[in-house]
């Protein structure tokens, strides 16, 4: 599988995330990956149940899916898509790589995997993880806080998958974003502004949301958060959204 675009396979980009919201640094990534590794378009894959979102709660799935279609909206190379969201399993990537695999031929398709440095780092505790590099490349893109050296940590396999990639740093997390609403502070120009006004809409991550637990879990089944009017599962396919 190469990095440069020589063969003519398609190259396919996946941003995957909880996106809890979705927000510039996630768009900048993914559009950094995009023109630099050459790739034909993105998808980004909002977490159904992030499994390793289990101490916090997480808005809904479908706000999520929501949120990151919204942002999608903006940038004809990128798509979403409900994969993970329509799975009624915890989300897993390479659960995810491996059904996307099985809808293209081998040499029909390449996959780029797109993450923070960040979570490259903690990728020998996710699920196969020794299976990754078999199924797609990682574009490591770096993050405030975290060197690229520190890449060398990680085992040759996965090592030799990654693509690092320099971008312009944003300060930006979904974190620092739910802390802001919660403080009542702005969020203006840290997300676009259709997620600002979505989040607002329905009154997403405001104070008493700290108090309970991950409410995507598969216990609880993935239902919308809110008065879940007008929001139901399963109008769009992923098939149709991942242009598969
Ligand atoms: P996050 O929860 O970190 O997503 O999850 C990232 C991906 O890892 C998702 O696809 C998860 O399903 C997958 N994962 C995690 C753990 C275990 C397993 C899989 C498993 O298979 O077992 P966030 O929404 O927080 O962030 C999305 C991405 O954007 C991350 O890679 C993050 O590093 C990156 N990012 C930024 N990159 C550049 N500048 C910024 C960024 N903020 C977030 N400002």
């Amino acid at each position: 599988m190469s990095s440069s675009p020589k063969s003519s396979a398609r190259r396919i980009g996946i941003m995957g995330g909880t996106f809890d919201p979705i927000h510039y640094g996630h768009l900048l990534a993914a559009e950094e990956s995009r023109t630099v590794v050459g790739l034909d378009e993105v998808l980004f894959v909002p977490a159904g149940d992030p499994a390793h979102k289990r101490l916090r709660r997480v808005a809904s799935c479908e706000d999520r899916y929501i949120m990151t279609l919204l942002t999608t909206l903006e940038n004809k190379n990128f798509t979403p898509s409900r994969i993970e969201i329509d799975r009624k399993e915890p989300s897993h990537t390479v659960d995810t790589l491996r059904e996307m695999r099985h809808w293209y031929a081998p040499e029909k398709v390449d996959f780029f995997f797109i993450t923070g440095l960040d979570a490259v780092l903690g990728m020998t505790s996710w699920k196969e993880s020794e299976e990754l590099p078999k199924l797609c490349r990682i574009v490591a893109v770096n993050r405030p806080g975290y060197p690229q050296k520190a890449l060398d940590s990680l085992p040759e396999a996965l090592r030799d998958a990654i693509i690092p990639l320099e971008i312009p740093l944003l300060s930006i997390s979904s974190t620092e974003i739910r802390r802001r609403i919660e403080e009542r502070r702005s969020i203006k120009y840290l997300l676009p502004e259709t997620v600002e006004q979505y989040i607002y809409k329905k009154g997403l991550y405001r104070k008493y949301w700290r108090t309970s637990i991950n409410e995507n879990s598969a216990h609880s089944g993935c239902t919308p958060a809110g008065d879940g009017r007008g929001l139901r599962r399963g109008g769009l396919k992923s098939k149709d959204l991942c242009g598969a």
